[in-house]
């Protein structure tokens, strides 16, 4: 069996962070969180753009502009939405999970979902560099993995080629029978 190993270097990578102004202070964390990941990896500070966005529900719209503009190899998502005492919160967190869903579907790009939904705010804090770790540097660290598994040899191209020269076969046995047939 073929094993493609995860490969999380960052070198080279141009990445954008799209992070929600609401709850700041989490953002904030989660910011650092994936940018230390992203450096301690080997990324150039030169090569890490934040773009700011008010709250979670507009980051998927902001995530594909980026993501067709073509200048990234893997976008991170980062934010938090915390539960009230409305459904609303129901409402935010559908928005956010399903748009950067769609666009990881319909773009070529990688986007890791750097988004907490949490019942309180506590529950930020320990996933923001607290108690539970930093989830802004593990799913910086997702994005890096995706970004070097699509640019792979083995992942990337030979389906394709394989595609081609599959067709190429199939078309030449084809003629070979008609040549046959007709002799
Ligand atoms: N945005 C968040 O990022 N987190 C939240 O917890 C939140 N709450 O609770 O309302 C939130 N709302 C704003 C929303 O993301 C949009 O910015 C707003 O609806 C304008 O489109």
């Amino acid at each position: 069996m073929k094993i493609e190993t995860p490969r999380f270097d960052a070198r080279g990578l141009r990445v954008a962070l799209v992070a929600a102004r609401f709850n700041h202070l989490i953002s904030v964390r989660l910011i650092e969180g994936a940018r230390t990941a992203l450096l301690a990896r080997g990324a150039s500070a030169a090569d890490l753009h934040l773009f700011w966005v008010p709250g979670a529900f507009e980051i998927p719209q902001a995530a594909r502009r980026l993501a067709e503009s073509g200048r990234f190899d893997a976008i991170v998502t980062l934010g938090s939405v915390i539960r009230g005492g409305t459904p609303h919160f129901d409402y935010v967190c559908r928005g956010v999970t399903d748009g950067v869903r769609e666009v990881m579907r319909t773009t070529n790009v990688p986007v890791a979902f750097g988004v907490l939904t949490t019942d309180d705010i506590e529950q930020a804090l320990s996933r923001a560099g607290g108690s539970e770790g930093n989830k802004g540097a593990e799913v910086a660290l997702a994005a890096v993995e995706m970004a070097r598994l699509f640019e792979s040899e083995s992942f990337a191209s030979r389906p394709r080629s394989g595609a081609r020269v599959g067709r190429a076969r199939n078309a030449a046995r084809s003629s070979a029978g008609r040549k046959r047939a007709t002799s």
